[in-house]
């Protein structure tokens, strides 16, 4: 039996949550309430010593960091395939990976006040330097995009999971996207996929973390 230790509303767990979907494998939820700061709990930090989640159990095997969790899943569960095999393929992918979680991520951190209204916490010069990075960001992904549905694929890649759980928070900080018509396209694609329609954050989970969010101001 796979185990998830998850929060429904974080953008981490959520891309390994959608590929286990995806798979069509089985696979039960556990929660753990960053609100509550069950992280920090023994039983939680005898898992991941490093108190994040996504953490994944497969028949007593323990695994953190969410990338590593996907390429586990991949190489274990090779069907349905979400890696490709052509070289420039594989790159695109790996690109896209990594400039959304080393790049674009960091560079969104101030768009959070925007998205859920922090009091005091519009700084209108952080949040312009943060369009500038992800307007980069947005920019280059627009030009890897080709006439196939997916990054480097015709069919949904582990590129697409961890971007797509990203890039459509970015519509919902006010980012216009009309400079990239491919990147648009994309992300309707995207977000009406069953997988991600299913793992969509409820008004109650958004609450709960403007919540954290306002915890971890004061
Ligand atoms: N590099 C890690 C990052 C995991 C991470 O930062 N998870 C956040 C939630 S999205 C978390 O657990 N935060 C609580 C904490 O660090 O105490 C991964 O990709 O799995």
């Amino acid at each position: 039996m796979l185990t998830l230790y998850y929060s429904p509303i974080h953008v981490n767990p959520r891309r390994v949550w959608i590929t286990l979907i995806e798979k069509g494998l089985e696979f039960e939820l556990v929660e753990v309430k960053l609100i509550n700061e069950e992280q920090f709990k023994p039983e939680f930090l005898a898992i991941n010593p490093f108190h994040h989640i996504p953490v994944l159990v497969d028949e007593g095997f323990k695994m953190v960091e969410s990338l590593a969790i996907l390429d586990y899943l991949e190489a274990k569960y090779p069907t349905p395939p979400m890696l490709p095999k052509d070289a420039k393929d594989l790159a695109i992918v790996r690109m896209v990976q990594n400039i959304s979680v080393n790049e674009i991520l960091p560079a969104s951190q101030p768009m959070l006040s925007v998205m859920f209204d922090l009091p005091g916490g519009k700084n209108a010069e952080a949040i312009e330097q943060a369009k500038i990075k992800i307007s980069t960001g947005l920019k280059f992904f627009e030009n890897l995009l080709d006439d196939r549905p997916y990054f480097g694929s015709d069919n949904l890649t582990l590129a697409d999971v961890v971007a797509g759980t990203i890039i459509p928070w970015l519509l919902k900080a006010g980012i216009s996207f009309d400079e990239y018509p491919k990147l648009s396209a994309w992300c309707d694609r995207i977000v009406a996929r069953p997988s991600w329609q299913s793992t969509q954050a409820t008004p109650e989970m958004l609450q709960t973390y403007h919540n954290l969010l306002i915890k971890r101001m004061g």
